[in-house]
């Protein structure tokens, strides 16, 4: 016991203050286990107020768009493998080599509002677009580095101005990707070694004027972006590469100062607004704090013509609801080509997934998570590894839940074999019934448990939300 609890100082307890005793221990104590349980992170009203609209969202859309959409995965007439937007890295071109692709830049078929219309189609809330990825190229006009897609090419046409206008006038938010810390176009920029040499020693050492590249390109142009573009829902920075504390709080403050609105990404190199997952990485259990996993479509961001490895409209769905349950957000991408086409693969996909939230939405904006956890799987007890050697995972995939308050969504991605358990709960269930077409789910309750069964074939085969409402707000296990 705490023999130096401040709430009983000055004070000999008789035998009939033992109760207030005991309950401050107790609420001492249960103060330190909330303690222990809350999100390192303290609270900030101000961020929680910022990431509202983040938080109801949960479905975006990525745009990777550069120049790297033109030569699309191949150079030189060789395949260069991995993702399309990585070639100048992983065929070692030189920026000599490179920054001649900006006079081939042409995307004539272009159209900023087909692409917000496409966002919306597909049911996403909000946009973000590459406005500098790793190659240094920038996909606005820059008084900055005249390397962009204004100045530099045939097209001369402000891509990020015209889907920031084309965004207002469809009231969809926007936000830019940037690239702060690799930039293959400098010479003081991370990442390009095959022109410049190793960023840094064996010792960690700096060799390039890193912060000469920072002060004179990335931070001017995260303040061009804060300026010129109306409301910029968030800067999605990646790969903080030699991103100190004091660096990464250069960029905050240019983001605060510009528009204090302005959401900040997990991967600045210090404290953002909301955690980024690994690219395509699903946590397997639900986190209370905002977090974003950012996904392709198929294996690759930028635009490559050989990959046609496209998820379903199915699996999309499943890792939309997934990650819903789990209190996160989807930011799936799909990447333009060099002539300003979504390609129609993706924007079928999209479509349908669209079409499906039209009738299933309200499972999923402004959802909660799930109250119950053991429908994500569970850890192996044989002691199998995952190709990282951690644990691994075993996903189940049949079910998920997400929830407001009094309500329990369903989905199911598989025909169900058997009657459905409810997982137990305090609550008493009070009616359920079909999200999509509202028809009422017959609920057969014997010894406490409660099941429903669903109609062969299902209503929806790709995913059929079940709506239990319950009595009370919350669920309580
Ligand atoms: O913008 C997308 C990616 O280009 C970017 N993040 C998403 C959102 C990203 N930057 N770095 N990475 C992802 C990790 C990259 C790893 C690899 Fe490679 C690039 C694997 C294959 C190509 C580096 C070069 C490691 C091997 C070759």
């Amino acid at each position: 016991m705490n023999r130096h609890n401040g709430a009983t100082s000055g004070r000999r307890p008789k035998a009939i203050d033992v109760a207030p005793l005991a309950i401050a221990i107790l609420s001492v104590l249960a103060l330190a286990l909330t303690v222990q349980t809350l999100p390192q992170r303290p609270a900030d009203p101000a961020r929680a107020k910022r990431l509202e609209w983040f938080r109801d969202a949960k479905y975006g859309l990525f745009i990777h768009w550069g120049l790297y959409a033109i030569p699309a995965g191949e150079w030189k007439g060789k395949r260069s493998l991995g993702l399309g937007e990585w070639i100048m890295n992983r065929s070692k071109i030189p920026v000599a080599e490179y920054e001649p692709l900006a006079k081939q830049f042409n995307p004539v078929k272009f159209n900023a509002d087909q692409w917000v219309q496409l966002a919306q189609d597909a049911g996403m809330k909000y946009i973000v677009i590459t406005s500098k990825h790793h190659d240094g190229f920038a996909m606005f006009k820059s008084a900055v580095s005249p390397y962009n897609v204004a100045d530099a090419t045939p097209f001369r046409r402000d891509v990020l101005k015209e889907l920031a206008d084309a965004c207002a006038r469809h009231g969809m938010r926007l936000g830019f990707y940037y690239s702060q810390s690799q930039d293959w176009h400098e010479k003081n920029g991370a990442g390009n070694t095959w022109d410049f040499g190793p960023d840094q020693g064996p010792d960690n050492k700096e060799l390039k004027n890193y912060d000469a590249y920072l002060r004179s390109k990335a931070e001017p142009q995260v303040k061009e972006l804060l300026t010129g573009y109306g409301p910029v829902a968030l800067i999605w920075f990646d790969t903080p590469r030699m991103m100190t504390p004091e660096r990464g709080q250069r960029f905050a403050d240019i983001v605060r100062t510009s528009q204090p609105n302005t959401l900040i990404d997990g991967r600045l190199g210090t404290e953002g607004d909301y955690r980024s997952t690994g690219d395509n990485v699903i946590p397997p259990e639900a986190s209370t704090e905002a977090w974003e996993t950012p996904a392709t479509i198929n294996d690759t961001w930028g635009f490559r013509k050989d990959d046609t490895n496209w998820k379903s409209p199915g699996q999309i769905t499943f890792k939309l609801v997934d990650i819903v349950s789990k209190g996160g957000n989807y930011l799936l991408n799909v990447g333009p080509t060099a002539e300003g086409v979504i390609p129609p693969a993706s924007q079928d996909i999209l479509r349908t997934v669209g079409r499906w939230l039209k009738a299933n939405g309200e499972a999923v904006y402004g959802a909660g998570t799930s109250p119950f956890g053991e429908e994500y799987g569970e850890y192996t007890a044989r002691g199998a590894k995952d190709v990282r050697g951690q644990k691994l995972f075993l996903p189940q995939t049949e079910w998920r839940v997400t929830s407001k308050p009094g309500k329990l969504y369903f989905t199911f991605f598989a025909e169900l074999r058997a009657p459905f358990e409810i997982p137990a709960m305090k609550n008493r269930i009070t009616r359920a019934y079909r999200l999509a077409d509202h028809a009422p789910v017959d609920l057969k309750t014997e010894n406490g448990k409660t099941t429903f069964s669903l109609e062969r074939p299902m209503l929806d085969p790709m995913a059929t939300v079940v709506v239990v409402e319950f009595e009370g707000q919350k669920i309580e296990r």
